[in-house]
């Protein structure tokens, strides 16, 4: 898959809390089936071993149905498994270096709450950028909130593709398609819903109307 052909319309990022490994690797195997075009593995407690042979199974997955996999934070556990990224935020490895570790191939995204970020990031070789939260979140306790103006001056400030995150959910999704974002990245909207295939489904209609 080329880099310039991604696509970020339904963006999910991964939570493994309340789950156990099986419904967990289901929930995303159903996601894409009903239209995740992206998976990032977002894991925050678990130990380096339970991280790496979690994150084979997932790519596992993505593999079968040809969706990048981008790992967040872990470098290291990314190239460890043959991932199409990373993601990172403000507070771990500098993009710069991120980006000479993982080569020119692989995506990189790096979290951003400021256009002088944003602007920052990009010169430093992100391939797309993730911003918010852009509605209030239990999800990230530490979360930075960005409005939807900010999210617009983002956008119209770079020329990489920006999905928004934070509490992103099938009834406010569309209010927020007008600041010309690439797609939705969301958790409990997907993670946490009745029917994660569904869920995803309508997101992409609502990304696509
Ligand atoms: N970064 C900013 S908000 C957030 C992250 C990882 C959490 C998004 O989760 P949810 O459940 O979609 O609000
Ligand atoms: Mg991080």
């Amino acid at each position: 898959m080329m880099k310039k052909d991604i696509d970020y319309s339904v963006y999910l990022v991964t939570d493994h809390r309340n789950k156990t490994d099986e419904e967990f690797l289901n929930v995303i195997e159903e996601a894409i089936k009903g239209g995740t075009s992206i998976v990032q593995l977002r894991e925050k407690t678990a130990s380096t071993k339970d991280f790496y042979e979690l994150a084979v199974k997932v790519k596992e997955i993505t593999s079968k149905y040809n969706v990048p996999l981008l790992v967040n934070d872990r470098i290291d556990i990314a190239l460890a498994i043959y991932s199409e990224g990373v993601h990172i935020g403000q507070d771990d490895m500098p993009a710069t270096i991120a980006r000479k570790i993982i080569g020119d191939e692989k995506i990189l995204g790096v979290s951003t709450s400021t256009v002088e970020e944003a602007i920052k990031a990009e010169a430093e070789g992100a391939d797309y950028i993730g911003s918010g939260a852009i509605f209030p979140t239990s999800t990230k306790d530490d979360a930075e909130s960005v409005s939807k103006e900010e999210l617009k001056d983002i956008v119209d400030s770079v020329d990489i593709p920006v999905v928004a995150i934070g509490g992103i959910s099938l009834e406010n999704a569309p209010s927020i398609k007008s600041t010309g974002i690439a797609g939705f990245s969301v958790i409990s909207a997907i993670m946490n819903a009745e029917d994660p295939k569904e869920a995803s489904k309508k997101l992409k209609e609502i990304y696509s109307s």
